[in-house]
């Protein structure tokens, strides 16, 4: 792997020298603007951009696959396992100190180790923060933006973690801002004001909601809106360790093989139950995981351990209770920064 500095007048340019010296697969770790030093008010200070690029090298060499974690391999495990690896490197201890996966963590020690030949990099600050930032990008899945077509999305989870909410969130993105034919499902009639509290978001949006007490109830209304953009679906708070509770949502929810179930995850829970929600939910196919109430911790390296432990994509992330500005489309980089961003590295 290489990792290069590139400084020019304009992004264009440095755009430029990073495809020509590294290639077009070359994936942009970091950008930032250079303000020349202040000199005599007449002169003009024109800036710089900084861009930090990295690629495999040789170009002929395959990259590495992520490591891929048995989903039994559940947290508890992973630390005793952490004595195995060499952590001589400091930043490594501090990223197992922060709760990253031991696993992860030894994948990076093996590739850090391939630098020992110059020590100066090894213990470089700069070098080994753009190093993780690029081995993380790489170990995360994310689905982007999403392609035109008919979509039947549910979004399940247990209590509380913000599924309903989300969900009026992208129909209010997806009717507002795409100008998109929506309508809203509700399965949700277990809990007292579920109904309610989906409704209110539907009149607000102007939106149709549909109300569905059982299987083919549910059945008939994805056939009869069979040509809106989106169906979206919500449900009902799920106890993960409930196997009745998960079977019976299950039994609804694979009526219609266009469903496509979103997993609710909250950033407040701990990391070992996490895995277990995660686990449990995946009695159902799951297309992404939304990752919620990141304003309400300081720490995503649970989160991310997921992503490393069960291998699927991110869609969403939602950083607030206000409809529809608090969520944002996923994206490696956004992982990466709110994963290292929290690590005290000095
Ligand atoms: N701080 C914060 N609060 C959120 C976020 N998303 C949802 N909430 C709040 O979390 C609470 C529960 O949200 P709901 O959307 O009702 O959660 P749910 O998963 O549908 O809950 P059940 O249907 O009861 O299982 C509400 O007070 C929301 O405003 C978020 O990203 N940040
Ligand atoms: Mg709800």
């Amino acid at each position: 792997m290489q990792i290069k500095r590139f400084e020019a007048p304009d992004m264009q340019e440095a755009m430029r020298q990073v495809k020509e010296t590294l290639g077009p697969e070359a994936i942009i770790l970091s950008t930032k603007t250079i303000r020349r030093p202040a000199g005599p008010t007449w002169m003009p200070r024109p800036s710089r951009v900084e861009v930090v690029a990295a690629t495999d090298h040789p170009a002929t060499e395959k990259p590495k696959p992520a490591p891929r974690v048995s989903p039994l391999f559940l947290p508890q495990l992973e630390s005793q396992k952490s004595s195995a690896f060499p952590l001589e490197n400091p930043f490594l201890q501090k990223m197992l100190s922060a709760g990253i996966s031991a696993e992860f963590v030894g994948e990076l020690g093996k590739g850090l180790s391939g630098w020992k030949a110059d020590s100066r990099r090894e213990g470089n600050t700069e070098f080994c923060l753009h190093y993780f930032r690029w081995k993380l990008m790489e170990a995360v899945e994310v689905t982007g933006p999403e392609a035109e077509g008919a979509k039947v999305w549910s979004f399940i989870g247990p209590t509380g973690v913000g599924k309903t909410t989300t969900l009026a969130k992208l129909a209010a993105h997806f009717s507002l801002r795409l100008a998109q034919r929506i309508t809203l499902v509700t399965i949700d009639t277990y809990r007292i004001g579920a109904v309610d509290q989906l409704k209110t978001y539907a009149r607000i949006l102007g939106l149709p909601l549909e109300i569905a007490t059982g299987r083919e109830e549910f059945q008939e209304i994805l056939w009869n809106h069979r040509d809106q953009d989106w169906v979206l679906v919500d449900t009902a708070g799920r106890n993960p360790y409930s196997q009745e509770q998960l079977e019976e949502l299950k039994g609804i929810l694979t009526v219609d093989p266009r469903v496509e179930n979103h997993l609710v995850l909250s950033a407040t829970t701990k990391d070992f139950d996490l895995a277990q929600v995660v686990q449990r939910f995946s009695l159902l196919p799951i297309r992404s995981y939304i990752f919620t109430k990141l304003d309400e911790t300081d720490e995503y390296t649970s989160l991310f351990n997921q992503l490393l432990r069960f291998k699927r994509p991110l869609s969403y992330l939602t950083n607030g209770q206000k409809v529809p500005e608090d969520i944002e489309l996923a994206t490696k980089g956004k992982v990466a920064s709110l994963v290292l961003n929290r690590i005290p590295w000095n």
